[in-house]
């Protein structure tokens, strides 16, 4: 709505307060017509608008006006603009509580659409997935199993001789009363062992617990990623030859070595890098000038596991690994420290997000 209050450049003192007085009822007027919000704003806009806004040119004006007539027209002023500014205010709360008229005025279909928040997968759900995608495809089925565990099943299953000291190493966290929280995932390939006959091949994710604290290489709690392949005739060819094709699928065609290492659950154990994908082997800061990056542990397992677990180690033969796809996704991402991975942040999550 238009409102013509034409106001002269140099009015006199009567001329400028009846133009005032109208300009104010005027205002008064618009704004309680004003049926919704949209409506308000553009009549406060048109009267009380700092650039544009109908009073503001009588505030102009008012420095024109004869010298002795400046006092009482600056307080017809200001009373004006009250009046106006409780009008606005009295409607404003009119037109909230008559609610959003949104389901009176008609939807406007050519509003755009709002866009939809959608969440993303985490960097490491992002890496284990892809992980159990290339081991489906070397016929792996994947397992979960128990977090809260006996240590039989964490330690003695798996050829730890009590007080071992690689018990120390897991630094394990103890449940009141008996159990613990799980160190690595092997429990449920034990517990897979027990429940299904060979031949066996699975891959099992799942978070594990060591009494670390947070720094930036070590995370109390973490993503773990074991395998384990069982059958008649399996030998080191097919741990080597298994694990070269997923590094080459998961890496890309970068070169791979394996290390002579030691864990008691495995016989022989070999510990497996990948070639440096930043420095390609020349050494740098990411992998510690050896041209190396560490990708899994690995090896053939021990007979005595076999034989607790109920397999016929004369019989079945087999080889396992374990990685930590935590490790993986700070390497992949160039993530400079494992806490961010945990801390939730949303601005670091947004930026690898699929
Ligand atoms: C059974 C038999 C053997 C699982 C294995 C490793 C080597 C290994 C670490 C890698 C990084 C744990 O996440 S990590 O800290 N694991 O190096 N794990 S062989 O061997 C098994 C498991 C279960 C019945």
């Amino acid at each position: 709505m238009t409102t013509s209050v034409m106001l002269p450049d140099n009015p006199t003192l009567d001329e400028y307060k009846k133009r005032l007085a109208e300009l104010s009822e005027r205002g008064v007027t618009e704004f309680a017509r004003a049926a919704n919000a949209d409506e308000l704003e553009a009549a406060r806009i048109e009267f009380l608008g700092d650039q544009r806004g109908k009073l503001r040119e009588f505030q102009i004006v008012l420095g024109k006006l004869p010298k002795e007539a400046r006092p009482e027209a600056g307080r017809l002023f200001n009373a004006a603009k009250a009046r106006l500014t409780d009008a606005l205010e009295l409607r404003r709360q009119e037109i909230a509580k008559l609610g959003d008229d949104s389901t009176t005025r008609p939807a406007d279909l050519t509003m755009p659409a709002r866009r939809s928040w959608r969440g993303a997968k985490h960097p490491v759900t992002l890496v284990i997935e892809e992980i159990e995608g290339i081991f489906r495809e070397l016929g792996f089925t994947i397992a979960i199993g128990p977090e809260a565990e006996t240590e039989w099943y964490n330690f003695g299953a798996l050829n730890f001789p009590p007080n071992h000291p690689a018990m120390d190493l897991h630094d394990t966290l103890y449940l009141s009363g008996e159990g613990l929280l799980r160190t690595h995932t092997s429990p449920v390939q034990i517990r897979t062992l027990q429940r299904y006959a060979p031949p066996i091949r699975v891959l099992i994710p799942g978070r594990v617990y060591r009494r670390d604290f947070f720094d930036p290489s070590h995370a109390p709690a973490f993503e773990q990623i074991e395998g384990l392949c069982i059958d008649e005739g399996i030998s080191f060819v097919d741990l080597k030859a298994t694990l070269t094709r997923f590094a080459n699928r998961f890496f890309g065609q970068r070169p791979t070595r394996f290390r002579p290492s030691f864990f008691p659950f495995t016989e022989p154990s070999a510990e497996m890098d990948v070639q440096c994908g930043v420095c390609g082997g020349q050494g740098c800061g990411v992998c510690k000038q050896t041209g190396w990056v560490e990708i899994l542990g690995s090896g053939m397992v021990h007979p005595a596991v076999l034989e607790a677990a109920g397999v016929d180690s004369e019989r079945y033969s087999g080889w396992a690994f374990g990685m930590g796809p935590g490790r993986i996704a700070i390497s992949r991402y160039g993530i400079p420290d494992i806490r961010i991975l945990y801390d939730s942040d949303v601005r670091f999550l947004e930026q690898i997000s699929e």
